[in-house]
């Protein structure tokens, strides 16, 4: 079995900023620390103002920083063999291209780029060495945690406290994303990288932008979050994410609607068109399965979190039409194996599966999983144990 480690947070900064100054013949300013997430319930509702229940994952993003003052930009990655170097008028849409263009497009998007009416943080040139153990391409928002280490990053080099500026974090890093690296996702990752409470869910409103952590009773249930990665690579900036998010807009625009939100179940089966109505059956669905999964976790209702997550699975594979035989063969194995209940989780085609398992059969399933690819000749996945973490953070180093 493979198993994905979060490392030790202590490890990782001492292994970073020995190999920021190696790379930069300086020792780094700042290092900030963001996490990647797993999503409980509420999948492709961020976007159609609606409700999400994330989980801030162990597995983290660290960026070191030190500032410059030639207005340069450097970028480098432990894991990626490419950098990039440009300047800070280069960090803006249409600059940096690749995995660079995550954390340019934060530099832009706090400084340069900010809003009107908000005030422009003052950036200077950085070198930027990125280090991290969220696996990439994993549906687990390896992008968000990137993002948002970078800008914690920045706003502590500049004096900023980190917990005090989220709503300005959050903004800026939805940006980089949406505007600088044009793919056009909804706030979710972004939201609980940053808002995240350790030990609990975080419950984001899109509708009004409010949140309120969640205990999920995980210990008193005496279950845990078995995450698993099926190495199936999905990726934002394709074209099925995007459809999807048209498809919704399609949909609440020929209802009448601001946004899918607004909109019922009754209404949802009233589109004519079949296409249009499954996607929009999902998200009206998938908001309710939110409201009814907090229930649950806070009842300990555990044959109702497993048809809940069973139904979210079923919509997202027939209604919303994004799993893949991948993530369907994990879901039907974990729950085979004693899972109380199973799902796809993030953007879809492709990435990863949650499931809710009793702690004493977290093995046994991410066992049944590796059995059951093996047999069907899948590449084989990799798991994640999950405790719920905390959101961004950034500390001097220096
Ligand atoms: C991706 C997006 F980035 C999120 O905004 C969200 O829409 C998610 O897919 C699906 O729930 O992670």
């Amino acid at each position: 079995m493979t198993w994905t480690d979060p490392g030790d947070p202590a490890d990782v900064l001492t292994r970073l900023t020995g190999a920021f100054e190696t790379a930069y013949d300086a020792p780094a300013e700042v290092v900030g620390r963001a996490p990647g997430r797993v999503n409980l319930m509420g999948e492709h509702t961020d976007y159609n103002d609606g409700l999400v229940l994330p989980v801030a994952l162990p597995h983290a993003t660290w960026a070191a920083v030190r500032r410059r003052d030639d207005g340069v930009v450097r970028i480098r990655s432990r894991q990626q063999e490419q950098g990039w170097e440009g300047t800070l008028a280069d960090c803006a849409p249409g600059g940096a291209t690749g995995w660079a263009a995550y954390a340019a497009g934060v530099l832009w998007a706090l400084g340069a780029g900010a809003p009107p009416g908000a005030e422009p943080l003052d950036v200077p040139g950085l070198d930027v060495l990125i280090d991290s153990t969220v696996p990439v391409g994993a549906g687990l928002s390896s992008s968000a945690a990137l993002e948002c280490a970078v800008g914690a990053a920045v706003l502590a080099l500049l004096g900023h406290d980190v917990d005090d500026s989220r709503e300005r974090l959050v903004e800026a890093t939805v940006r980089a994303e949406t505007e600088v690296v044009g793919a056009p996702t909804g706030g979710m990752d972004q939201g609980v990288a940053v808002g995240a409470e350790p030990g609990r869910a975080l419950l984001l409103d899109f509708a009004d932008g409010s949140s309120r952590s969640v205990d999920l009773g995980l210990g008193a249930a005496g279950l845990a979050l078995l995450v698993t990665d099926t190495r199936v690579s999905h990726e934002l900036v394709d074209g099925g994410y995007g459809q999807r998010r048209a498809d919704c807009e399609e949909a609440a625009r020929l209802l009448g609607a601001r946004s899918l939100r607004d909109v019922g179940p009754r209404e949802a089966e009233s589109l004519d068109d079949e296409r249009l109505r499954r996607r929009a059956r999902h998200v009206v669905g998938e908001i309710e399965r939110v409201r009814h999964t907090v229930e649950a976790f806070t009842a300990g209702d555990l044959p109702a979190l497993g048809r809940l997550f069973l139904a979210s699975h079923v919509s997202m594979r027939d209604d919303f039409e994004i799993s893949c035989p991948e993530l369907d063969a994990a879901v039907e194995t974990a729950v085979e194996a004693g899972a109380v209940g199973a799902r796809m989780t993030g953007g879809g085609f492709g990435g990863s599966s949650v499931a809710l398992v009793p702690e004493d059969r977290v093995d046994a399933v991410a066992r049944a999983i590796d059995l059951r690819f093996v047999r069907d000749g899948a590449t084989p996945p990799a798991h994640l144990r999950v405790e719920p973490a905390g959101g961004a953070s950034a500390q001097r180093v220096d």
